[in-house]
């Protein structure tokens, strides 16, 4: 089988655990050559560790791409997350007009908001920009926050019902991309999950885990990071994203009964071995090339 290749577009948050600090270890063990082009360097995330470095990439992006270019690369899928300020959104757009063939998919994280607010480094503007980009996906994440931005509808915290949640997932797939999958859904205070619909087919799926208390750093990387690993290595939309949402819940319930700083990020990498045996990768069936 030959082996995936994909371009994965983000910030690198030195400590704290999220975007390309998850997303490149999630994918190569799930056996995808993963190359990074990074938005912005930061010290830590912006989630509370203080005041962080910061260092904005945007003048390079354009070069960054041209190179790759030249080298004649293709990418089976271009997966972009976090953006490092309001002119990238445009400069993604065209990598993804350079870069896609009509085998690419372009997964786009409209990491944006969480919790009904907009991070620190997101604008208004961004969060306006980020809609272009969703048009031109073939699939995106967001979570609740970021969807109600994306729509420029209000965002109430749940619980959510079915007609809601749906209606959601149709509006969103309106404005262009034929695969959404929205995370943080409850219907019930117990479980906590995702909801996913393919226009083609029309079928809505869920996935759901049980519920565990805090908001952790990180969390909407590793989900769609594992989701990506699930349907690169040919899994159906649904049970992608049930390995994707019991992975993340896995990460989560070790932290938190480990006492770690939420800010800190979840660990993950204990959930890697049982991920790649899923994937059918481990420990017998290792499919790519040794
Ligand atoms: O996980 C989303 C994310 C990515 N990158 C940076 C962030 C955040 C969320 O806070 O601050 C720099």
């Amino acid at each position: 089988m030959r082996q995936k290749r994909i371009a994965a577009i983000h910030d690198i948050s030195g400590f704290g655990k999220c975007s390309l600090t998850v997303v490149l270890p999630i994918l190569s063990a799930a056996g995808i050559e993963t190359s990074v082009m990074p938005t912005a360097v930061l010290s830590t995330h912006t989630g509370g560790l203080g005041k962080c470095t910061y260092r904005d990439l945007t003048e390079d992006m354009r070069d960054y791409a041209a190179h790759w270019k030249s080298l004649n690369l293709s990418f089976d899928a271009l997966y972009t997350g976090f953006l490092g300020s309001a002119e990238q959104i445009g400069i993604v757009s065209d990598i993804v007009d350079d870069f896609r063939t009509s085998d690419t998919l372009v997964m786009v994280d409209p990491v944006l908001a969480d919790n009904g607010k907009l991070y620190a480094t997101c604008t208004p503007e961004m969060a306006h920009g980020m809609k272009t980009l969703c048009k031109k996906a073939d699939l995106i994440v967001p979570n609740l926050t970021e969807a109600a931005f994306l729509l420029g509808e209000e965002f109430y915290d749940g619980p959510y019902d079915r007609a809601y949640i749906e209606g959601v997932l149709h509006r969103l797939s309106d404005m262009g991309p034929r695969l959404v999958v929205l995370t943080g859904v409850w219907f019930s205070p117990g479980l906590l999950g995702a909801a996913g619909l393919d226009r083609d087919t029309g079928r809505i799926t869920y996935a759901f885990s049980p519920r565990i208390e805090g908001a952790y750093h990180g969390t909407g990387d590793i989900f769609g990071s594992v989701l990506l690993a699930g349907l690169l290595n040919e899994m159906s939309l649904r049970d992608a994203m049930q390995l994707a949402v019991d992975f993340t819940c896995g990460s989560i319930r070790r932290t938190r009964e480990a006492g770690t700083d939420r800010r800190f990020g979840v660990n993950f990498e204990a959930g890697l071995p049982r991920f790649m045996e899923e994937l059918g990768l481990f420990p017998v069936n290792y499919r790519v090339a040794r």
